[in-house]
């Protein structure tokens, strides 16, 4: 099935699928919706599409993204490794051999085609046009999200920027805080490629920000590709049909035909507000700290326009999903560069930055130090401050049984790494912002090759014990499901280093 053309094809689709509901009563965006959403993600709820905020005209989406089946629905797979699969075929594309395999190989090739934007010249998301006074972010139903933020922010804005020097575009995910009606704070953090656009402009720099998009180009502002590729190229690719964009009404910047809403305007040189706290995906506020300011030049919306929205705070939130699509669709690109991981999983209680699982095919002394060297050098990842290594038959999924490996295969004078070096402009742990200590912790089975005395075998049922508990269950009178746990879900003993 197709990925949804554009945010009301998404929310028919929802609706068909019994995802969503639509929430009728007057809500208020400041702090109510927030507390509903809240409860409602915590229990793997539905979308909400409130059709009456208080004291706007345009209704508000939110959990759009908030469970795995929507997420896979948005991408239009059963299972997020599916487009993880599309990815890779195109990563580790070879030379084809025969007609077969060149056949699929134009099929391969013309995804990639189809990932290059195509330019309309009129838009449905430029059926209103706002300049001048009549802009007013107050038509909004922008949401306070926490009571300790000091005003209504804009969470789910996909945001464009040019590069002032190579002139590649980067569309971001990045919050903004309503000023007044005619201006916002513009939350670049400073290792995001948005900040590095901030920090290379001359006097002004365009920036066009689009709201409610079809949801893999709202996922894709996300995608933390490196700086010289176009997010909406990697939209196009998975969405398996070109972005379709229009040139802005007062900026020379393209924008999603399909969004619902696009704030046009600019950012002056040198020209800072103090922005925040906000109620973080880190389950804390981030403090205030100074960022652009960003000025409206015009406000355009589809008819009847729909407000996208996020909640982010303490883990599990909506955004975890969006993470989790992240980790997904990037292993085969981090596969490339590090061919010996199997898995990785960066749990949703580690806000993405604090904790790295990853599983390895060890194949010589020090090979897990080596992979916590190459996370801690791999784009965003690079900010991770903890990196787990296990072998290559645990799930690294199962967090249960990393704890079980962690606690059962380190000698913490042996196996730990204590390092430093850059770390999350939200992390509040470290002495300093933006830098401090990090943590490698090598779970594996150690060898004598690595100072480690022969590591003892595994506790595992041998196979011909569990087929023949599994055929006599039924006589044990026992009930349920007949397989233990441990015992099927372990992979065979496999002893790497023992030689
Ligand atoms: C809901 C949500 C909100 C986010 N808010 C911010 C933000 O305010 N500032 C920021 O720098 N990154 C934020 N991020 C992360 C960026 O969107 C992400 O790092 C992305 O890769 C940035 O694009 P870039 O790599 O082109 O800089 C947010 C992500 C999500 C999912
Ligand atoms: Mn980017």
């Amino acid at each position: 099935m197709a990925p949804p053309s554009d945010l009301r094809a998404w929310i028919a689709l929802l609706e068909r699928e019994g995802e969503l509901v639509r929430v009728e009563a007057e809500v208020d965006p400041d702090l109510e919706i927030t507390e509903i959403v809240d409860r409602t993600v915590k229990a793997g709820g539905p979308a909400l599409l409130f059709t009456r905020p208080r004291g706007s005209r345009h209704p508000l989406l939110i959990n759009q993204f908030g469970t795995e089946r929507r997420m896979s629905m948005a991408f239009g797979v059963s299972h997020l490794d599916e487009v993880a699969q599309k990815l890779s075929d195109v990563i580790e594309m070879q030379p084809p051999q025969g007609i077969a395999e060149k056949v699929r190989g134009l099929k391969k090739l013309k995804s990639i085609a189809d990932s290059m934007p195509r330019q309309v010249r009129a838009a449905p998301c430029q059926e209103v046009v706002l300049t001048g006074e009549e802009i007013d972010l107050d038509l909004l139903p922008i949401q306070r999200c926490w009571p300790g933020d000091p005003a209504p922010f804009v969470t789910l804005p996909a945001v464009i920027t040019r590069d002032p020097v190579t002139g590649t575009r980067n569309v971001g995910m990045y919050r903004m805080q309503k000023l007044d009606r005619r201006t916002t704070a513009m939350h670049w953090q400073i290792h995001k490629d948005g900040a590095a656009d901030w920090r290379g402009m001359g006097e002004r720099l365009e920036v066009a920000v689009a709201l409610g998009l079809d949801p893999v180009t709202a996922y894709s502002a996300s995608a933390p590709l490196p700086k010289h590729i176009d997010e909406f190229m990697l939209a196009g690719f998975l969405r398996g049909e070109p972005v379709e964009l229009v040139r802005g009404r007062t900026v020379s910047l393209d924008v999603p035909a399909n969004a619902e809403i696009v704030l046009e305007g600019y950012i002056a040189k040198g020209e800072l507000t103090t922005e925040g706290p906000f109620g973080d995906h880190t389950g804390y506020y981030s403090p205030a700290e100074p960022f652009p300011v960003f000025h409206l030049t015009a406000l355009t919306m589809r008819r009847n326009a729909i407000y996208p929205s996020i909640v982010v705070g303490q883990p599990p939130a909506e955004d975890a999903w969006l993470g989790k699509a992240t980790e997904r669709i990037f292993l085969p690109a981090v596969r490339m560069s590090v061919p010996e991981i199997v898995d990785y999983d960066l749990p949703a209680a580690g806000a993405f930055h604090n904790c790295v699982i990853v599983s390895v095919r060890k194949a010589f002394p020090g090979h897990a130090r080596k992979v916590m060297h190459a996370i801690w050098g791999l784009g965003m990842l690079s900010l991770s401050k903890s990196v787990v290594v296990v072998d290559e038959w645990v799930d690294v999924h199962d967090y249960e049984q990393v704890f079980f490996r962690v606690c059962a295969n380190v000698d913490p004078k042996r196996d730990l790494v204590l390092t430093e070096g850059p770390l999350d402009h939200l992390d509040h742990a470290p002495t300093l912002p933006f830098y401090g200590g990090k943590l490698g912790i090598d779970a594996t089975h150690k060898g004598p090759d690595e100072g480690a005395r022969p590591w003892p075998e595994e506790i595992v049922m041998s196979p011909e014990i569990r087929e023949l508990v599994d055929r006599r269950w039924e006589e044990y009178g026992l009930g349920g499901g007949k397989a233990s746990a441990n015992g099927s879900r372990r992979r065979p003993l496999r002893q790497l280093l023992r030689r």
